[in-house]
């Protein structure tokens, strides 16, 4: 059970991969670094609308070159494959829009309780700098430094029944969320909280992790610099 395994600390580390830079085609290199890298699992997703036949075929893909679970990171009820392991069936809670918060939920649940995927329900709330996905999934972000803020929403979610809390500070951010937010969050937790955004070397990753994250999530590294992701993952095991 992948939840379980972020709750007991056996998933410490999740790389993603995003569908509209990686193709099946070019996969297997890729994979083998993250294979190499100690990474934990592998998530599926980006924040601009992919069709769901091109996240099934590098869900597939990325299943042949390793043994590491899959979990779909989706941006819109599009974005699905059933050979993914989970979901993180996402709720962008600090969002305008009605859509993002439970409208894609609606349209993919009766769906969802059919497939054999475990679904993880999260409460993703984005924070500034928020990059592409506090843009097009119209979030009133959370300050990078703003505890209080991230506190009202962290034990909404909890009180929600939420199975996770996804902290993010949007892909490609030039700084991760502040570590004092994470431990706010995190001592006031009884839920796995996740981070994800601008975490792009050892120390930052580790930061958040002995601030009380139950795992980091990083993107952009393993596309620019895989060399790091190795070192970031052996950083976080240490
Ligand atoms: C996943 O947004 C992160 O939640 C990934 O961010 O690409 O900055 O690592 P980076």
């Amino acid at each position: 059970m992948i939840l379980e395994n972020i709750k007991y600390g056996r998933i410490r580390h999740l790389t993603l991969l995003d569908p509209e830079k990686n193709g099946p085609g070019n996969i297997k290199g890729v994979i083998e670094f993250i294979n190499d890298s100690g990474s934990d699992g592998i998530m599926v997703g980006g924040s601009t609308n992919t069709d769901q036949e091109s996240v099934d075929e590098l869900v597939v893909a990325i299943k042949r070159s390793t043994k590491k679970p899959v979990i779909l990171f989706p941006s819109s009820p599009e974005a699905l494959s059933p050979h993914a392991d989970a979901i993180f069936y996402l709720s962008l809670l600090n969002s305008s829009s009605l859509k993002y918060v439970v409208g894609y939920q609606v349209q993919s649940a009766r769906l969802l309780k059919r497939t054999k995927m475990e679904v993880i329900s999260v409460a993703y709330l984005v924070f500034e700098p928020g990059m592409t996905v506090g843009k097009v999934g119209s979030a009133k972000l959370i300050g990078r430094e703003d505890v209080s803020t991230a506190l009202d929403y962290a034990t909404a979610a909890e009180l929600m029944g939420f199975q996770a809390i996804y902290l993010e500070a949007g892909s490609g951010a030039p700084l991760s969320i502040d570590p004092a937010v994470v431990k706010a969050v995190c001592e006031d937790m009884t839920i796995p909280v996740l981070v994800g955004g601008g975490i792009r070397d050892p120390a930052t990753a580790k930061k958040i992790l002995d601030s009380g994250a139950a795992a980091v999530v990083t993107g952009t590294v393993a596309e620019s610099d895989p060399a790091v992701l190795g070192k970031i993952v052996s950083a976080i095991k240490s």
